[in-house]
C-alpha cells in the first residue's frame, strides 16, 4: 500500500493519482492542507524539505517531486505502460514535464491565486495570519509574486504572463496533436505526457477559462474531453472529491475573464 501525502486540489498531486488510478495501485490519501500550512509542520519536512506536496511512501522509501515520481510509478507498476519505446517519442514526452515545471506550474500558481485564493484568504485569515503565511514560504521569489497579485489580483501585470504562459502550454499540446494525430498527446499511446498536462487544463477549466481552447483550438477541445472521459480521471481531484465539484473558482474566474483576454490580446506582453 502506497501512502500518498497531498491535498485534494494540488495539481501536482492530481498527477500522481491520474497514475495510481490508471495503474489500479492501492493507495492512502493522507490530506496536507496547504490553507492551514500543514506543509510546514516540521515532521512533514522531514518527508519533504521543500514543504510542498505530493509526497509518496512506497516500500519504507520517501518519493517527492511529482515528476520523478510519475515515472517512478511507471515503472514499479508496468501495466499499462505510460511510457512509450521509442526514443523520439521518449524525447518528445520529456519535453512535456520540463514545460510544466519550468514555466507552467509557476504560472499556473499565480493565476489561481490572483483570481481565487485571494478572496478565499482575504475572508479566512487576518492580515497577521497572512503576513505569517508569506514569512513562512519555502521560495521567495514565489512569496513576493503571491503577495503581488494578493494586493493587485489579475490587474497586476505578472498576470498577463501567467496566461500567456498558459495559451503557450495549449499551444504546444495543439501542436502535439497535430504532429502525432491524436487521440493522445504522442498518438495512440495514453502517455506520462498526458498525465502531467491533465491538471494544468482542468485548472484553467476549474477557473471558467475554458476558452481558452474551445474557442479556437478543436483538437484540444477534443483531446480534453476523451481524458475526460477515461476512468483514470476520478483522479484529477480525488475520490472523495467529484471535479464538478469546485464550482467557487468558476464564479471568480468569470470576474477575471476580461483580464484574461486583454492578456490573450497581447496587453502586458
Ligand atoms: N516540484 C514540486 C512542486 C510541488 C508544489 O509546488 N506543490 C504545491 C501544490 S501543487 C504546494 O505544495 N504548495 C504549497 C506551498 O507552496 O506552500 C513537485 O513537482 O512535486
Amino acid at each position: 500500500m502506497i501512502q500518498l501525502y497531498q491535498s485534494m486540489q494540488s495539481v501536482c498531486s492530481g498527477k500522481v493519482r491520474l497514475v495510481l488510478e490508471e495503474k489500479g495501485a492501492e493507495y492512502e490519501e493522507i490530506d496536507i492542507n496547504l490553507q492551514k500550512g500543514e506543509q510546514f509542520d516540521p515532521e512533514y519536512k522531514k518527508l519533504n524539505p521543500k514543504a510542498v506536496v505530493p509526497t509518496i511512501i512506497h516500500n519504507g522509501k520517501v518519493i517527492r517531486e511529482s515528476t520523478l515520481m510519475i515515472n517512478y510509478l511507471d515503472q514499479v507498476f508496468p501495466n499499462p505502460p505510460l511510457t512509450p519505446d521509442a526514443p523520439y517519442l521518449k524525447f518528445r514526452m520529456g519535453l512535456f514535464p520540463k514545460m510544466m515545471d519550468e514555466e507552467v506550474h509557476p504560472a499556473v500558481n499565480l493565476i489561481t491565486y490572483a483570481v481565487a485564493t485571494r478572496h478565499i484568504r482575504a475572508a479566512n485569515y487576518t492580515s497577521e495570519e497572512l503576513e505569517a503565511h508569506f514569512a513562512q514560504t519555502s521560495d521567495p521569489e514565489r512569496s513576493r509574486r503571491q503577495r503581488l497579485v494578493h494586493e493587485q489580483g489579475p490587474v497586476a501585470p505578472v498576470f498577463a504572463w501567467g496566461i500567456q504562459t498558459m495559451d503557450k502550454m495549449l499551444a504546444a499540446l495543439d501542436g502535439a496533436l497535430e504532429e502525432f494525430g491524436g487521440p493522445w498527446l504522442l498518438g495512440d499511446q495514453y502517455t506520462l505526457a498526458d498525465v502531467g498536462v491533465t491538471n494544468y487544463v482542468f485548472r484553467l477549466e476549474a477557473l471558467a477559462f475554458e476558452s481558452m481552447w474551445t474557442e479556437n483550438r478543436p483538437r484540444v477541445t477534443a483531446w480534453w474531453e476523451a481524458i475526460k472521459a477515461r476512468p483514470n480521471y476520478i483522479g484529477v481531484t480525488s475520490r472523495r472529491l467529484e471535479p464538478g465539484a469546485i464550482t467557487s473558482r468558476r464564479e471568480y474566474g468569470a470576474a477575471a475573464w476580461p483580464y484574461v483576454e486583454a492578456a490573450l490580446a497581447g496587453e502586458g506582453r
